[in-house]
């Protein structure tokens, strides 16, 4: 695969931000995401939302970061480093939802900062990353303010009530998604154990993209989710329109899936490290 432009040595790189939980267990979450985000040759700003307390088990806990530290994080990386786009993940709250998109419009970035919404609500192991409280908020306050909304299958039931079944099922789905608000909706397949392919649906409110891939046969694919919209930031940061943005994402968590690897007891993370064998 093509990767992305990358800038010479001394020189500036583009700056993408994640708002996201750290996983202490190095395979999701603010981890996966700077490791897809140096490998592409972007610098990675990070404001965290919290602390979970994780291995390659599960997640045993987490701790929030208090609202005004979240705000100021991102605040002092945007008003003097710059950001050319952002990602969220794990946010924890209703309260925290509405800190991050309070701070997106106050710093003025709404509507002129590619901005990817990664709703997670679950680890791939069931526990839970968000309040159930905080669905309301995500639709309300965030989803209107993202360029692009990227859930998987658990999560469309959760914030749609879409049971996405078949390729008739996700167009329902992506419309009811788009229609909360975000410029793009992503509606992936990867949990859409049935179909040989792994199928995402994009949607502007006009047109239907699709974007397949071959299934990769990996039980380690801890983190693909935040693989796939750090590396679709990264592409939006250097320009790429949404299509190709997301046809960059997907080849990029492919190639991670193929290289993942076991780790621990449990499931292995995906894995940007390819990028590094000669
Ligand atoms: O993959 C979703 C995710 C995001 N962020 C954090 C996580 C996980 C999954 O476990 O732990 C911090």
């Amino acid at each position: 695969m093509n990767f992305l432009p990358l800038t010479p040595p001394g020189q500036t790189p583009p700056r993408v931000l994640t708002i996201a939980g750290s996983d202490s267990g190095g395979g999701a979450g603010i981890q996966a995401d700077m490791r897809t985000f140096a490998l592409l040759g972007v610098h990675p700003l990070v404001a965290v939302t919290a602390v979970t307390i994780q291995n390659s088990l599960g997640v045993k806990g987490f701790h929030e970061v208090p609202t005004d530290v979240i705000a100021r994080q991102i605040e002092a990386v945007v008003t003097d480093i710059g950001v050319q786009a952002a990602k969220t993940g794990m946010l924890a709250s209703s309260e925290i939802i509405e800190t991050v998109a309070g701070a997106w419009r106050d710093l003025g970035l709404a509507g002129n900062t590619p901005f990817v919404v990664d709703p997670v609500c679950a680890s791939m192991h069931g526990d839970p990353l968000l309040h159930p409280s905080a669905l309301k908020t995500l639709r309300a306050e965030l989803f209107p303010l993202a360029t692009l909304v990227t859930p998987n299958l658990d999560e469309v039931r959760l914030l749609v009530d879409v049971n996405v079944t078949d390729a008739t099922s996700q167009r329902d789905a992506a419309k009811a998604l788009h229609a909360l608000g975000p410029q793009w909706a992503l509606v992936k397949g990867g949990h859409l154990r049935s179909a040989p392919d792994s199928p995402d649906l994009l949607f502007d409110g006009t047109d239907f993209y699709e974007f397949d891939a071959p299934r990769v046969p990996t039980g380690h694919d801890h983190g693909a989710g935040d693989t796939l919209g750090a590396a679709t930031a990264c592409a939006l940061a250097n320009g790429y329109s949404m299509p190709q943005a997301v046809a960059f994402g997907k080849g990029w968590v492919t190639e991670c899936l193929r290289a993942a690897y076991p780790l621990g007891g449990g499931h292995g993370p995906v894995s940007a490290l390819f990028r590094l064998q000669p």
